[in-house]
């Protein structure tokens, strides 16, 4: 028996420091989405609660370089976020932010009691200061040198060429990303919640009480308890953040990760201020919390510390994060730009947020990271969407129109095929059920596919277009058991796809139906009218799949030129050292490929003196040599001639690599005399 009386279900709050992209979607959002509208069908009394965290040192970094202040930086990605969200359906009761004034003070009084009762310890260390810019610097804010790697760009808290997590003093020449200044050594006190003195509630709640987690979550929790909790500083040296509400504080702001949880506590406020205590003060509440798994240890470890070390609060009954998603192949990354942006997609997939929810259901991340790749898109959508659900459903509601104008037609006498398919519709729902419960949104959403399956498949066995001619009784059972399936993948599909859902529904002229509905076949009446058949999905043809794979090769160009590093100079050399080589400049008399080698462009120069055959490994940068016939090239003409496939070259053609590593010919920008020196 469900011992809880009512959900509370939050998703991870985004930080405001950029859009929202398929990672957070796929990992996040999507599955929080339909667990929630899943229990509101079912009639479960739900709250679902979202918000931006907008405090935190990357967001006081974006605003620097881009010379605006944080606020400016959180109310611009706050707003784009939140209507990404509002835009697919992510159904929030409430979606906030954590710079709201009813958040600062739920969080600074929250700190405050812990303060009171004694639950936190003070201690003092040596942090990098700023002399010039008169602050603290918080680990993002020093860069230097990776002891492990040599990268030079490595910050205070992590390399990201070798991956190794720092400290700021592990860190060779260190500089403030501020000032550029050499930072000093200043003492500084925090506050810190002890994690140690929770150990053994931890291995017992965690590790006894709650095997029942996702083998992720529970993994990631032992390796931690079992390494030994360390206390944890709950405040920073920062002015951008919740203020800490104690005299002889002043600077200090809380820990992102202290105030952002809370901000689930203080939007429950914001959306029901008599009745929030109800939801998370009871301990017949079900709270659930969606999040990405690098979110676990705050998620299962230091927010359920800071919640028992306030006392009045219920713990989460579950975490199912799920692992992370990729995009072709490749990290997401949001200073990459590598990703599926919200916003962009919605833009040139106008109305297919469905076909994205799907699809990132469908791979969602839930046990090991996954991949998301255009063409699976594509193929989910051609294969699964349109092949599956949308035929099945036009299938059915054309036939309707054409043999009984429209209406629902009666059932007569049915076959046992009839009743067996019949009796497939509650199984189904069982088994949406069960993995749905279980946090299982993959196997929910193919059950559900299974519901379309059926009908085509029944459809399919039974074919009704033949026997219009000679069993109309026949096809009018046919189509009313056909459409009940219809009037049931409305239930079914609500959670999973809400605004195919609605879309079915006036296809069906029915009203939504809740969960309980599901598994009958009585959900329209004979006689009823039904509305004009659309199509649920169209094809996404190959061109429109290529133009994104196109974009995402844009953007890997892109991020090659800014991050090409030109070859360390050169030893110097004196002014003979140059003068042997002897550079000038050729008219192109003819230019061809070279039999038998994909490499090679086999020029005629006319060098001022007469002609001389050059081999120049460039064939693939230059797919139609005729097209150089008459232009003008540089050449190494003391070149020390050598035979090449049979052929004597006497010279070096000069070119430079460009970013995509073409070799782009090099040439005097003005037509000059065959045979002058270059130098
Ligand atoms: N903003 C980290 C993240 O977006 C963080 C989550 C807070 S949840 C309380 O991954
Ligand atoms: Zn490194």
């Amino acid at each position: 028996m469900n011992k809880y009386k009512r959900y509370l279900v939050t998703s991870a709050l985004p930080y405001a420091n950029g859009p929202v992209h398929i990672g957070h979607l796929a990992g996040v959002y999507v599955p929080a989405d339909v667990y929630v509208r899943y229990l509101r069908s079912k009639g479960e009394d739900v709250i679902f609660i979202g918000g931006s965290d907008e405090h935190g040192v990357p967001i006081t970094i974006k605003a620097r370089k881009e010379g605006v202040t944080p606020q400016d930086i959180v109310d611009k990605y706050h707003t784009i976020i939140k209507k990404s969200f509002e835009d697919f359906g992510i159904s929030f009761d409430v979606y906030s932010r954590t710079s709201s004034k009813i958040h600062h003070k739920t969080a600074a009084d929250f700190f405050r009691k812990l303060y009171d009762n004694g639950k936190f310890i003070e201690k003092t260390s040596e942090q990098y200061y700023d002399e010039e810019a008169q602050q603290f610097l918080a680990d993002r804010y020093i860069v230097g040198t990776c002891p492990h790697c040599g990268n030079e760009g490595a910050y205070g808290d992590q390399c990201e060429k070798c991956g190794s997590t720092l400290s700021p003093m592990e860190l060779k020449n260190p500089q403030s990303a501020i000032s550029g200044s050499k930072p000093t050594l200043r003492e500084t006190s925090h506050w810190y919640l002890p994690l140690n003195d929770y150990e053994s509630f931890f291995k017992e709640w965690i590790l006894e009480n709650h095997k029942d987690w996702k083998t992720n979550v529970y993994g990631q929790c032992k390796s931690w308890i079992d390494l030994g909790l360390q206390p944890r500083a709950v405040s920073r040296d920062l002015d951008w953040g919740v203020p800490i509400p104690v005299d002889g504080a002043k600077g200090k702001v809380l820990y992102v990760w202290f105030d952002a949880p809370i901000g689930y506590i203080s939007n429950t406020i914001e959306l029901l201020p008599e009745n929030w205590e109800k939801y998370w003060k009871d301990e017949e509440t079900k709270l659930v919390h969606f999040i990405g798994k690098d979110n676990i240890v705050f998620h299962c470890i230091v927010f359920p510390a800071m919640l028992k070390a306030h006392g009045e609060y219920i713990l989460p009954d579950n975490v199912p994060a799920n692992e992370f998603l990729n995009l072709e192949g490749d990290k997401l990354s949001t200073s990459r730009n590598w990703a599926v942006w919200l916003h962009e997609y919605l833009e040139e997939f106008k109305d297919k947020q469905d076909v994205l929810r799907y699809v990132l259901c469908a791979n969602a991340p839930e046990t090991k990271d996954n991949d998301f790749t255009w063409k699976d898109f594509q193929t989910r959508n051609n294969s699964e969407l349109v092949a599956i659900l949308g035929n099945f459903v036009n299938r059915v509601l054309v036939l309707t129109e054409k043999y009984f104008d429209n209406k629902v037609p009666e059932r007569n006498a049915t076959t046992d095929y009839d009743n067996e398919t019949i009796a497939e519709i509650p199984k189904i729902k069982q088994q949406i059920e069960e993995s749905l419960d279980a946090y299982r949104f993959r196997e929910a959403l193919k059950e559900t596919m299974n519901l379309a399956r059926l009908g085509n498949k029944y459809l399919a066995d039974t074919e009704p277009w033949k026997i219009a001619k000679t069993d109309m009784a026949r096809v009018s059972t046919i189509l009313e058991i056909s459409l009940q399936i219809c009037a049931n993948l409305t239930i079914a599909i609500e959670p999973f796809m809400p605004f195919t859902a609605q879309k079915l529904l006036k296809m069906l002229n029915m009203p939504q139906l809740k969960w309980n509905s599901l598994g009958k076949t009585d959900l329209l009446k004979t006689g009823d009218t039904l509305g004009k058949a659309e199509l649920l999905f169209d094809k996404i043809e190959d061109d429109i799949i290529n133009q994104q794979v196109q974009k995402l090769l844009d953007t890997k160009k892109t991020n090659e030129l800014n991050n090409y590093k030109p070859n360390a100079i050169k030893p110097n050399i004196l002014f003979d050292d140059f003068a042997k080589t002897d550079i000038r400049v050729g008219t192109v008399l003819d230019c061809k490929k070279v039999p038998k080698s994909d490499k090679l462009l086999q020029f005629k120069i006319n060098d001022g003196a007469g002609e001389r055959t050059i081999l120049s490994g460039i064939a693939q940068s230059y797919p139609s040599p005729e097209e150089l016939i008459g232009t003008q090239v540089c050449f190494i003409a003391n070149f020390e001639p050598r035979k090449i496939l049979g052929t004597m070259s006497e010279g070096m053609i000069l070119s430079a690599e460009d970013a995509n590593g073409k070799l782009i010919l090099i040439r005097p920008i003005n037509q000059v005399k065959e045979g002058v020196s270059v130098g």
